[in-house]
């Protein structure tokens, strides 16, 4: 896959908040934010799209998904709730093709969206 505006974000070539890190995953926060709190999770490994996902990469996947519900509860978002979104390609409305989980919070969500 070419490089994307978050493989820059990984590697510290353009700044971002970051809120969390570990080995695999990257956190920061949405640079147009839909709700009060809007993080995306990103694997440092670079995957295009969720269908660009192998069999190898579901414990990677599993990571995202821990880490987002993770800083979810630090947040105080668990217990009102909060959604978590991976959009694919172009029906999905994905924009930057480096799989991402959006964590959104802090306000109601509406279903089913748009
Ligand atoms: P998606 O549509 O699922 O591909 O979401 C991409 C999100 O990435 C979108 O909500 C806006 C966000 N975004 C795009 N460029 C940047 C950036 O340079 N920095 C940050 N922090 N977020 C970005």
């Amino acid at each position: 896959m070419g490089d994307t505006i978050f493989g820059k974000i990984i590697r510290r070539e353009i700044p971002a908040d970051i809120v969390y890190e570990d080995d695999d995953v990257l956190a920061f926060r949405d640079l147009n934010p839909q709700a009060p709190v809007h993080v995306l999770f990103v694997p440092k490994k670079a995957i295009a799209t969720l269908d660009a996902a192998a069999t190898g990469d579901a414990e990677l996947l599993g990571k995202l998904l821990l880490a987002a519900a993770a800083y979810a509860r630090e947040q105080g978002l668990a217990e009102q709730g909060y959604r978590t979104v991976i959009n694919c390609n172009e029906h999905g409305g994905q924009t930057v093709f480096h799989l991402h989980v959006h964590l959104l919070g802090g306000r109601h969500m509406h279903w089913p969206p748009g």
